[in-house]
């Protein structure tokens, strides 16, 4: 859950926590971007630069106790969900200090204390599996909440159209969060055709809602408010987040199906660190040494983060089974 340092009312630190927890995503991802490069992380790598803001802004919402899931594009979502960035970093690295323990890399993280559920590969995979999880909260009578993240093109799947019908019949307390970033892979064209993605939430009977997902205090101020019916046992919301992606739909994805110029547009005028560090200094709830000292001090935490899961031990090869299956008794 995003940091806070300021608690309850006290907003300008609050605000600062926000700037904080998207500007470690977005080093933490610019990071991993350059350790790919060097050809230091294996398999897929997916990066959600340019998308920092939903995912921070709801999880200001969250608190003790409420789940998370998610798909591949998920390191935002597991440092959002208060995961060490040495233990992801080290998983994208495949060291035996990595969250799943360097069996998992970038796509398949798991921290059951801190509630975080994956990182599925498999398009729409996450959505019925987090519609299990709330189930559960609500056969034991808690008011904990299930946040559950997937993009515009999972929302084509017919599993994520069944799972808003049961949320819907059961009230299950999830929120479901689609991350529209508009650019499906290699395409560019985006599958959904006709009525706006969000509409067919509605058609199961869901509440739903729209917001800027370029603008964290916007998700912070609409989780706040949609979270509590959810707790209170009302049922289901979904929320469409309007967002962009910088760099492409994976580290093989040269993304040329949109202009240069396009991107840099958004860029140079939407970008969700920029725009909140703008206001923050506009109404003086932090002045640019404060914002400067900030972005020292993540740059340096990712990077120490990156050096020590370097220095970090890759699994032993006769253990490579171990953590990948139940073990069962025998
Ligand atoms: C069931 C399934 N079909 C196809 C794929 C190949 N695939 C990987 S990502 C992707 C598009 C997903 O786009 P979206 O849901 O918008 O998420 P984003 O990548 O934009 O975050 C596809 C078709 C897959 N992994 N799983
Ligand atoms: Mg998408």
């Amino acid at each position: 859950m995003a940091a806070r340092d300021g608690g309850e009312g006290d907003p300008g630190a609050d605000r600062v926590a926000l700037y904080r927890d998207m500007l470690l995503i977005r080093r933490f991802e610019e990071k991993a971007g350059q350790l790919y490069g060097m050809g230091l992380i294996g398999g897929f790598c997916h990066l959600c630069i340019g998308q920092e803001a939903v995912v921070t802004g709801m999880e200001a919402a969250a608190r003790a106790g409420d789940h998370r899931i998610t798909s591949y594009r998920s390191h935002g979502h597991m440092l959002a969900a208060g995961l060490d960035p040495r233990a992801i970093m080290a998983e994208l690295l495949g060291r035996e200090t990595g969250a799943s323990r360097g069996r998992g890399g970038s796509m398949h993280v798991f921290d059951p204390e801190r509630r975080f559920w994956g990182g599925h590969g498999i398009v729409g995979a996450q959505v019925p599996i987090g519609a299990g999880l709330a189930l559960a909260e609500k056969m034991r009578g808690t008011n904990n909440a299930t946040f559950i993240y997937f993009g515009d093109a999972a929302a084509d799947q017919g599993q994520v159209a069944e799972t808003y019908a049961l949320a819907a019949r059961l009230s299950l307390p999830v929120v479901f969060v689609i991350e529209n970033n508009s650019y499906p892979p290699g395409t560019g064209l985006s599958a959904a055709k006709g009525p706006q993605l969000i509409d067919r939430a509605k058609a199961y009977g869901l509440p739903v809602r729209t917001v800027d997902g370029m603008d964290v205090l916007a998700v912070r101020d609409l989780a706040e408010e949609i979270v509590l019916p959810v707790r209170a046992g009302k049922g289901p919301v979904a929320v469409e987040a309007k967002t962009y992606r910088y760099r492409g739909h994976s580290m093989a994805d040269p993304a040329k199906y949109r202009t240069r110029a396009e991107a840099s547009r958004v860029r140079e005028t939407r970008d969700p660190i920029d725009t909140l560090r703008a206001r923050l200094l506009e109404t003086g709830h932090a002045d640019a040494d404060r914002l400067r000292a900030i972005d020292r001090e993540v740059k340096e935490a990712v990077n120490a983060a990156a050096e020590a899961a370097r220095g970090d031990a890759e699994p032993a090869v006769e253990t490579l089974g171990r953590h990948v299956y139940a073990e069962a008794a025998s």
